[in-house]
């Protein structure tokens, strides 16, 4: 697949207002700061399609873009930041929830996590929750420019054993040197190319 056109549609911050979509839908999941918003830029060839920040925490809604007038792409809250308070923590943890619940349209989670850093428990949390609601997920080991090419397999290598996966089931990315980008739309392509998940 190629992306020809993206744009932004809506944020979403309560749960009673998820979209019911009549196009199939991908989501983006993982850690505050683990590269969603950068990777959905890079994948989408626009620099500020997805708000990116230095700062964690900020993007704490859903958002949703519509590509190439067939699917969307769904930006999800990031998890464990550590300047939130329980509370907050709570509710975006909750829309996040409800969402995998609730999107009948939704095809396939993409969780990203850091190449550098072990699965946080929350991390571990999220595909606990997914292997229990049988959501197809993929894993991206983000940001792989830190690393030395020869790094790179085995730091995805040790994220995927971690969590019971092989070093085959992850992609390895990154948004500033566009790397593996290919590899995340075909899973693109699969996955929208199968029925959804209650249909
Ligand atoms: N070196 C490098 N930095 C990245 C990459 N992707 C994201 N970042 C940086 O990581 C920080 C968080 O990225 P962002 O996309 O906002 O993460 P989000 O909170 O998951 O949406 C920003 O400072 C980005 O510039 C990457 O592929 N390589
Ligand atoms: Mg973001």
């Amino acid at each position: 697949m190629k992306i020809k056109t993206s744009k932004f549609i809506i944020t979403v911050a309560e749960s009673d207002k998820i979209l019911e979509t009549n196009l199939k839908e991908v989501a983006f999941v993982g850690r505050s700061n683990a590269g969603k918003s950068s990777l959905i830029n890079a994948l989408t060839n626009k620099n500020a399609l997805a708000k990116t920040s230095s700062t964690p925490g900020k993007t704490k809604h859903i958002n949703y873009f519509l590509i190439n007038d067939e699917f969307y792409i769904v930006d999800l809250p990031g998890y464990g930041y550590h300047n939130a308070s329980k509370a907050d923590e709570q509710r975006w943890t909750q829309l996040i929830e409800d969402y995998l619940l609730k999107s009948k349209r939704l095809t396939c989670v993409f969780v990203l996590m850091d190449i550098r850093h072990k699965p946080s428990l929350l991390d571990k949390q999220m595909l606990t929750f997914l292997h229990y609601y049988s959501v197809p997920f993929v894993i991206i080991a983000t940001k792989a420019d830190k690393l030395s090419k020869s790094q790179r397999f085995n730091y995805a290598h040790s994220l995927a054993n971690a969590v019971g996966l092989t070093g085959r089931d992850v992609i390895i990315s990154s948004s500033q040197q566009k790397f593996g980008m290919e590899q995340i739309l075909e899973k693109c392509d699969q996955f929208l190319g199968q029925d959804g998940l209650d249909e």
